[in-house]
């Protein structure tokens, strides 16, 4: 069943039907560890609804913050480690990514977020930026995950590379995180062979493609979620990006117009283009 935030209601859609609900506001849906029972409830003796349009597609967050994983997977780390070379910064990284203690990191808040047909940017002051496709938690207000979306988590990695306490830089700013298109409820976890693609089109032709899988990712994302949650509350639930796995060569950088597809088996595509 996935969930879609529109500009005039919220829908779900399930076995080829969608549902108008009537709650109109993400924040106490999102709230609740039984997301997907309520919502199964919802629907049970429901009419379809012919209202939904795409082109009204909303990013799935209200007053939630977006939070992001680092190191999480092997193209990740060495990546991190050849682009802060000069700085020293390697070790880090590497240390990172065999530590118990996951990197965590503040990425967003709802305003900063854009959705599934929108626009992202490259910081105006960055010469190295790439798009992180990111399979996405969705928390409840008690830290379990009750849904999946994808996650584009830009990034300027000469910032980052430049020296590590610029991370905030690098990685918060207008335009510099893509949700979407909807929130996938399941009542199990997305397994492990679940596949992640990306695909850069430039000027109508594949600039940089790239795929990697769930089994690639070193943590359990329950895990990453109880970091998370340790002494830290989140009244109306939470985003939490589990971290890249697909890095475009060091040669590529983003280039404004280019179109952004970031596909998640069982969830869908998320489409962006830089502003
Ligand atoms: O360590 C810096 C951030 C890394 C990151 O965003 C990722 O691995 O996805
Ligand atoms: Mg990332």
């Amino acid at each position: 069943m996935k969930l879609y935030r529109t500009k005039n209601a919220i829908f779900l859609f399930s076995d080829g039907n969608f549902y108008r609900l009537k709650e109109n506001s993400l924040d106490a849906l999102l709230a609740q560890d039984k997301l997907y029972d309520h919502c199964v409830a919802a629907i049970s003796n429901a009419q379809p609804s012919s209202e939904f349009s795409e082109a009204e597609i909303l990013p799935p967050i209200e007053n939630q913050e977006v939070w992001a994983s680092g190191v999480t997977y092997f193209r990740s780390r060495t990546a991190r480690m050849e682009e802060s070379k000069d700085a020293g910064g390697g070790d880090f990284y590497d240390r990172v990514y065999a530590a118990e203690r996951p990197e965590l990191f503040f990425k967003a808040t709802g305003r900063r977020v854009v959705g599934h047909g929108d626009k992202v940017r490259i910081r105006s002051d960055a010469k190295w930026s790439v798009p992180e496709p990111e399979l996405t938690l969705v928390l409840s207000s008690s830290g379990r995950i009750i849904g999946y979306t994808i996650g584009n988590d830009m990034s300027s990695r000469d910032i980052e590379g430049e020296n590590p306490l610029y991370l905030p830089q690098a990685k918060v700013y207008d335009g510099s995180c893509a949700l979407g298109p909807c929130i996938l409820l399941r009542p199990d976890p997305l397994t492990r062979d679940t596949r992640i693609e990306l695909k850069i089109l430039r000027n109508g032709a594949t600039a940089f493609a790239g795929k990697t899988a769930l089994t690639e990712l070193k943590r359990e994302p329950q895990l990453l979620a109880d970091y998370l949650f340790r002494d830290n509350s989140f009244p109306c639930g939470s985003f939490l990006m589990t971290g890249t796995g697909i890095v475009p060569p060091d040669a590529f950088t983003l280039q404004s117009g280019d179109q952004i597809d970031i596909s998640i088996e069982h969830i869908g595509t998320l489409s962006n283009t830089v502003a």
